[in-house]
């Protein structure tokens, strides 16, 4: 047997103690120690006054405009500017020392949304910035408006990406967030006659005033070659990847300002370039378009987000993408570590990496990678630093959406890894050899490669096996990890899997989305309820206090009338702001049932045209969330969605009291708009199937009432808010599984429910789609025949539980008490708290 690898032996500390800094590094980290000392700009001593010229200066010397000619995008970009000045003023100001432990955060997505209102907020800037742009005539809200929104993820693990860098820089903790500059953010959806149709987003195109550009931070990213083997010494081989093509990802940096401006951290975002603009040879040659062929292909890597989060299609470009973005950062995060402290060696000690999902699972191998064959390490000694410094957080135990890459692919794409990889698996197989585990289903179930249909990478069991701790984002789902998808992976090693349950960040989704809210709140229990969000906790006291209950009632007024006025001006319906406002907002798949929630509007519509004179409680059943456009079962129950609006919004015997709404192109703002206005928020997935949730989070703290099933953080929602303030209804996440185990489950089901066959005969019927009957027919035959998302099965208990809502509603003082005893109950939920304990049982990093 060869060794693996030809490095000089030296010694690789096993322990966790802080090495020693090599003499020639401490001097440049001392050089970069030197203070720092802020321009000295002229300043009046008034604040808005200083705000007010840097915006005028902005816009004159960097945008180029007067106010006479600016846009509204202008003074936006002025604005962003002027903010971002005090941003690196904050930066300089705040400890500049290396930090014994950074946190390198990995993510595919960060769903950022526009950043304006947050930087100001952090600043303490608001009421500053509103006065300064006053003085010139211009209303902030209006600039707001004017910031597009970055919308670099999917859904709910982008949005979580987001929030962790906010709530790391405002609990001071060093991190680096690594991510895509794409140039076109998730799609733009608009409604064509109740279709779902897609444009590209054009986020960038006026330029993005919060980033600096950073050329000096650019990598080679290799694809494709062959990997050469060379005996260095007697027995000692080493290898060598020689990549067919390069590519340069260069860094964009956006700043990430905490709470009341102590720390700033740094979303580094790569850009794909071509390492040559042209190639000169074709060039040359005449051959003009060929010329710029190779860089069309290297930028294609950063051009646009996959708008996909529920099945992996298996494209190359996605890999493609997946791979730059992890070898950039990783060759950042070595370098920077080496430049620090000196020796790659005690790299585990002074980084934590988090994968957010497998998307940057191909880290373990290029961690290796990077370690073997530019540090020279041994085999062992890369492999210690890999497993004590990547960790991995799953977000779904969906099958369609666990990634695996075909091994030819993989071959092809990343020849190199694949050899890592085979390896790893080798060692980790001989290794259940030895613990006597010699039977073929256990290694086929802990192995690497899926060998089941065509040879695959299992990203999962991969970033598993090369972490040192795996998380689950809720205590259910955390247990599911544990008892199916990564079973034996776990039996394994039985203290690997933690629990982490998400969080949200209060600055965006409490001050900044509702500041009616947080004045009452402040008002309350005192200002230090914006630095701990604990206090909350003293709401309860107010829950059944009249004159309190009078202007918590008037806020969700307010909040519903401005939403109200969205409404009307993107769809053209009017509705009642008395009436119940209920919210389904998110993206639309069918384990996340919107079916469910349109099914019992039907029947509803029935109930309500059987006894129209009945006293029904109003209601809107507001929607918003994007289908992947390649997801056409979803698409079609948007399409459903708009054809019952259509009926039930124009019938008059329902009189207003039932309207059906689906606001076009859910976004984060549009979120900022809807959850302070919802009285009743939707969490209905199939139990066991919504690994957390965040917008549960986000619609119970702000006081909205949840009818949920018991899945992902709605059980934790429930503890902390109790039992007597949630709905719950539907089978839990045994019961599904038992009852998928029986047979005739869909037709027992719509059996013992006249109600539930009702609506779906009415559907089936053409009812709502008269100039096409058939329309909704794989809708309805799925459930008659398949329900794989058990919604025949929870429909009575979901009708009952709507039901027991209409008369909670009626009785508004029982209905408030409940809402503000939400809010006064959510603290737990913030994202700070769930970054402490990141920090505390996974990255192991001490907070000053
Ligand atoms: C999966 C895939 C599959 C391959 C194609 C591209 C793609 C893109 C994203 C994903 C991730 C889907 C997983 C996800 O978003 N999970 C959500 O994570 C939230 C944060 O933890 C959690 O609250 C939601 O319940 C969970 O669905």
């Amino acid at each position: 047997m060869h060794v693996l690898n030809e490095a000089p032996t030296l010694p690789v500390t096993v322990d966790d103690k802080v090495h020693e800094m090599p003499a020639a590094h401490a001097a440049t980290v001392a050089a970069a120690k030197a203070p720092w000392t802020k321009p000295a700009l002229p300043t009046s001593g008034d604040p808005v006054v200083d705000m007010r010229e840097a915006i005028r200066a902005k816009l004159a010397y960097v945008v180029g405009k007067t106010p006479a000619t600016a846009r509204e995008r202008d003074w936006f970009a002025a604005t962003a500017l002027a903010l971002r000045d005090r941003i690196v003023d904050a930066c300089m100001a705040s400890d500049q020392s290396v930090p014994n432990k950074r946190v390198y955060y990995l993510s595919l997505e960060f769903l950022i949304g526009r950043l304006l209102s947050d930087a100001m907020n952090n600043l303490g800037l608001v009421e500053t910035t509103r006065a300064a742009l006053a003085d010139l005539g211009i209303d902030l809200g209006t600039v707001e408006g004017a910031e597009p929104d970055a919308a670099l993820g999917n859904g709910g693990l982008g949005r979580l990406a987001a929030c962790f860098m906010e709530s790391m820089a405002s609990i001071g903790l060093p991190a680096v967030g690594y991510g895509i500059r794409y140039d076109h953010g998730l799609f733009r959806q608009s409604f064509e006659d109740g279709w779902q149709r897609e444009a590209p987003e054009t986020w960038l195109a006026e330029g993005n005033p919060w980033e600096f550009v950073r050329p000096e931070a650019t990598y080679a990213i290799g694809f494709g070659g062959h990997v050469t083997m060379a005996m260095v010494s007697e027995g000692v081989i080493r290898r060598s990847w020689h990549p067919a093509e390069t590519i340069r990802a260069v860094a964009h940096d956006v700043p990430v300002v905490g709470w009341r401006g102590r720390n700033v951290n740094t979303l580094r975002l790569w850009k794909a370039e071509a390492d040559a603009p042209v190639d000169l040879a074709r060039f040359n040659g005449g051959d003009h378009v060929g010329a710029v062929a190779s860089r069309v292909r290297a930028e294609a890597i950063s051009r646009v987000l996959y708008p996909s989060d529920s099945s992996t299609d298996g494209q190359e470009l996605r890999l493609r993408q997946e791979y730059f973005f992890t070898s950039a950062s990783l060759q950042d995060l070595v370098r920077r570590h080496v430049t620090e402290r000196g020796d790659v060696r005690s790299l585990h000690h002074h980084a934590a990496i988090q994968l957010n999902d497998t998307h940057p699972a191909i880290a373990v191998p290029e961690l290796m990678r990077i370690l073997l064959e530019d540090h020279g390490l041994l085999w062992e000694d890369a492999w210690h630093v890999t497993t004590n410094t990547l960790n991995y957080t799953n977000h779904t135990l969906l099958p369609e959406a666990l990634e695996t890459w075909p091994v030819e692919l993989m071959e092809r794409l990343l020849p190199r890894h694949m050899q890592i990889i085979y390896l790893i698996n080798w060692m980790h197989l001989e290794e259940q050899g030895r613990h006597g585990r010699h039977d073929a289903a256990h290694l086929a179930s802990v192995s690497l490669i899926d060998e089941s249909h065509g040879r695959r990478v299992r990203m999962g069991h991969l970033a598993f096996h090369g972490s040192r701790r795996v998380n689950g984002v809720s205590a259910l789902h955390t247990d599911l990890m544990r008892s199916t998808v990564f079973r034996d992976l776990h039996a394994l090693d039985p203290d690997k899997i933690v629990n982490k349950t998400n969080g949200i960040t209060f600055r965006r989704w409490l001050h900044n989305a509702n500041p009616a809210l947080t004045r009452l709140a402040v008002e309350a229990v005192g200002e230090g309820v914006l630095d701990d969000p604990g206090k909350l906790r003293g709401l309860d006291a107010f829950a059944e206090d009249p004159a309190f209950v009078a202007r918590y009632a008037g806020m969700r007024r307010g909040r519903k009338e401005a939403l109200a006025a969205i409404i009307t001006e993107r769809t053209g319906i009017a509705v009642d702001p008395a009436a119940l406002f209920d919210v389904q907002i998110k993206r639309i798949h069918e384990y996340k049932r919107q079916l469910l929630n349109i099914v019992e509007t039907v029947a509803l519509y029935q109930a309500i045209k059987a006894e129209p004179h009945k006293d029904w409680t109003p209601r809107v059943k507001i929607f918003g969330g994007k289908a992947a456009p390649s997801y056409t079962q979803a698409k079609l129950i948007i399409k459903l969605a708009a054809d019952v609006a259509r009926a039930v919004n124009d019938d008059p015997e329902v009189a207003d009291r039932l309207k059906v709404v689906f606001l076009p192109n859910y976004s984060v703002s549009l979120a900022e708009a809807i959850i302070p206005a919802a009285d009743l928020s939707e969490q209905i997935s199939t139990a066991g199937m919504e690994a957390s949730g965040t917008g549960n989070m986000k619609l119970a703290l702000n006081g909205a009432l949840t009818v949920g099933t018991l899945d992902g953080a709605n059980i934790e929602i429930r503890d902390h808010v109790g039992a007597e303030n949630i709905f719950i209804f539907g089978l839990d996440a045994a019961g599904v599984q038992a009852r998928i185990a029986e047979p005739n489950y869909p037709r027992d089901a719509i059996l013992a429910s006249p109600r539930l066959a009702a609506a779906l005969d009415m559907i089936a019927s053409g009812r709502f789609s008269p100039e096409e009957p058939n329309r909704f027919r794989p809708l309805t035959d799925d459930l008659r025949h398949r329900d794989q998302y058990l919604l025949t099965v929870d429909f009575e208990d979901y009708w009952r539980a709507q039901r027991e809502i209409d008369v909670a509603w009626r009785n508004p003082a029982g209905w408030w008490a409940k809402a503000i005893r939400n809010t006064a109950r959510m603290a737990w939920f913030s994202s700070d708290r769930a970054m402490r304990e990141y920090a505390d049982e996974i990255w192991r990093v001490r907070l000053t």
